[in-house]
């Protein structure tokens, strides 16, 4: 798929202030600093139309683009950002909570995984309480750049692993990096695919 506009529609506090759309929408998930924004704007091939940071916890609201005006790609604040306050911490995990389970044109969720460490319990957490909300939802493995070698396959081998502990068969898998822009075809492919049956 070819990205011919995208477009910033907004940022909202919560999922009943989102914009009401009949649009196929997807929406990009996982622990705070895993590399959502830069993801994002890797496969709409825009510098910075998401927001990157270093200092983990930059994204604070539900940030909506318009994709080709045929569907909606959805930047979610991170989960598990130890430095927030307990109370802090808790309403935004309400509010992606409540983003996922109401919004009903929600096609698909990317679970996005840290490629080079073992996996969080936070994101088994997460894996699980998508799986018992029947969220559909695929994994991304991020920053696989920064492995090097035998830890390449390694690292992403024991992911599925500890996932396979309590999951009895895995999602589909995109393994990529945002620095050197692997897996965009891969990911869009799966977008068009999904867009065309909607
Ligand atoms: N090496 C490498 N670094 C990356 C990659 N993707 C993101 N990063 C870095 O990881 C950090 C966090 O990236 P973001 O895209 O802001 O992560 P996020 O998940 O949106 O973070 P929050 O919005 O704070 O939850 C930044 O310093 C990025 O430069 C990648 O593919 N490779
Ligand atoms: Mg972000």
């Amino acid at each position: 798929m070819l990205i011919k506009q995208a477009t910033f529609v907004g940022s909202f506090p919560r999922a009943s202030k989102c914009p009401p759309s009949e649009l196929p929408e997807y929406s990009f998930i996982g622990r705070s600093n895993v590399g959502k924004s830069s993801l994002i704007n890797m496969i709409l091939g825009r510098k910075d139309i998401a927001k990157v940071s270093n200092t983990p916890g930059k994204t604070q609201l539900i940030n909506f683009f318009l994709i080709n005006k045929t569907w909606n790609l959805v930047d979610l604040p991170g989960y598990g950002y130890a430095q927030l306050s307990k109370k802090h911490r808790a309403s935004l995990e309400k509010m992606i909570k409540t983003y996922l389970l109401t919004r009903e044109n929600l096609t698909c969720t990317f679970l996005l995984i840290d490629s080079r460490i073992p996996l969080q319990a936070v994101d088994l957490d997460f894996a699980n309480w998508l799986g018992q909300n029947q969220i559909p939802f695929v994994i991304v493995y991020t920053k696989v750049d920064k492995l090097k070698g035998e830890a390449k396959h390694e690292n992403i081998i024991n992911i599925k692993h500890s996932l396979l502990e309590t999951w009895e068969e895995l999602p589909e898998q995109f393994v990529t990096s945002s620095r050197k822009k692997q897996g965009r075809d891969h990911i869009l492919d799966f977008v068009e695919d999904i867009n065309s049956k909607y």
